[in-house]
């Protein structure tokens, strides 16, 4: 098994990431385990949790040590990443998370805080009284870069890692709002100083069962409570523009790239506005893994009508950049055998995804008059979710259901002053 080949006590923390979960596990964590190995020194990671306790409990007793397992029809191959170093509970210890981001030795603050994790409210504006309530990423960033800047230290990468749309000038932005209210002083500091570069970032992590996990100690012979399961395939486009030093990601597969916004957009709208098609989809038709609903031939229909009529030509895409290769990588992906990923999971939250990924390419289709048979039935899916028995997983459960369940749930849903926020009006 491939193993960290640098000595992990010789490296200080260099970065910070707050919402260290599966997906920052099996991704950013990997180029960095990838960085260091080829050379780069001192980009040890400091994982947060900014609510439970229980990514703490698996990775500390392990020394922050797990395992990654790359799994495809072909087999599966597992390598142990050593770049995360410890992880703290925000919840448990805050001042400890705080003193990580005012460290000296700290350059990066990074995050996959989910799309609800950056609290912003209806018109896309922060929600500023959750933002100062606890747990909140802006109470945390906020007093790390006040002791950074009382301490005469330099600023900060912030590196949102969510599938937003523009997710550095989003974080940028909802920063700037919190900074003026919570530490007005700091916001010409933060203008000058930081840095909030846009990224892409692609990898298929479905949440790790005890079914993995068992799985996993079979073939390691050792129990791993850390270990994440994953694709062969990996992605990570990054604006380049940095306040200070970073790992040289470029190095190990990454992009760094002038201009995200092709790359994310394709992503956005092409793989997760299928991913959440797929769900609400295949979730009706009583289907429970990705790779069952892709398989099911009246889906996957809708899904290429999805990707490649609707989605893709909303996208102007970057020299070099293949919209239909894209496409039938991605059906590739999804068919995954060896992947069970579950379709509840990507159902969650639909309030805070759907936008960014449906409706913003219903609302350029319709401003050229042009109809979306596929996303409106992903729509009428989401609608018929929310009537059904599922469990509802999202922030604003209780209104969707309610709205849901109104006759014109339509209108309630998306009309004008309804409660998902869009350019799209239901004809
Ligand atoms: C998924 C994403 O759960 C979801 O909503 O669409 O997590 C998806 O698997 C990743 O963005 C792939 O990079």
């Amino acid at each position: 098994m491939r193993a960290p080949g640098y000595d992990r006590s010789a490296h200080a923390a260099g970065i910070v990431h707050i919402g260290i979960g599966a997906f920052h596990r099996a991704h950013q964590a990997v180029y960095t385990d990838d960085a260091m190995n080829a050379g780069d020194r001192d980009w040890g990671i400091i994982g947060v949790s900014l609510r439970s306790g229980d990514v703490a409990a698996q990775l500390n007793p392990q020394d922050g040590l797990y395992t990654v397992s790359r799994r495809s029809a072909a087999g599966t191959d597992l390598r142990l990443i050593g770049a995360v170093q410890r992880v703290l509970v925000a919840a448990d210890n805050p001042q400890s998370v705080i003193d990580a981001i005012a460290a000296p030795t700290t350059h990066i603050v990074s995050f996959t805080v989910t799309e609800k994790g950056y609290l912003r409210g209806p018109g896309g504006a922060l929600d500023l009284a959750a933002a100062k309530g606890l747990p909140s990423l802006y109470h945390f960033v906020g007093a790390g870069l006040a002791a950074r800047h009382a301490a005469g230290l330099p600023g900060l990468t912030l590196l949102s890692c969510d599938n937003l749309a523009g997710n550095g000038a989003v974080l940028r932005t909802l920063m700037r709002q919190y900074l003026a209210a919570a530490h007005p002083d700091l916001g010409d500091w933060f203008d000058t100083e930081c840095r909030c570069p846009a990224t892409m970032i692609d990898r298929i992590v479905p949440a790790t069962t005890d079914a993995d996990r068992a799985a996993i100690e079979t073939q390691l012979g050792v129990r791993d409570e850390g270990a994440v399961a994953t694709e062969g395939f990996s992605q990570w486009v990054i604006e380049d523009d940095f306040a200070g030093p970073r790992p040289r990601w470029e190095k190990v597969g990454a992009q760094l790239v002038a201009d995200v916004a092709p790359y994310e957009t394709a992503k956005l709208r092409m793989l997760n506005g299928a991913h959440s098609a797929l769900a609400y989809l295949g979730l009706g038709r009583g289907h429970e893994y990705v790779h069952q609903a892709i398989a099911d031939p009246d889906i996957r229909a809708v899904i290429e009508r999805l990707m490649l009529r609707e989605a893709a030509p909303t996208i102007a895409a970057a020299p070099g950049q293949d919209l239909s290769a894209y496409a039938d990588a991605l059906l590739d992906r999804f068919a995954n055998p060896a992947l069970d990923h579950r379709l509840i999971q990507i159902a969650m939250d639909g309030s805070q995804k759907i936008p960014q990924r449906w409706l913003e390419t219903l609302a350029w289709q319709q401003q050229r008059g042009a109809r979306c048979a596929s996303l409106e039935a992903a729509v009428a899916a989401w609608i018929a979710f929310l009537r059904s028995d599922h469990p509802i997983d999202d922030p604003l459960a209780g209104m969707l259901r309610e709205a849901a369940a109104a006759q014109d749930a339509l209108e309630c849903l998306f009309g004008d002053g309804g409660l998902i926020a869009s350019d799209w009006r239901p004809a």
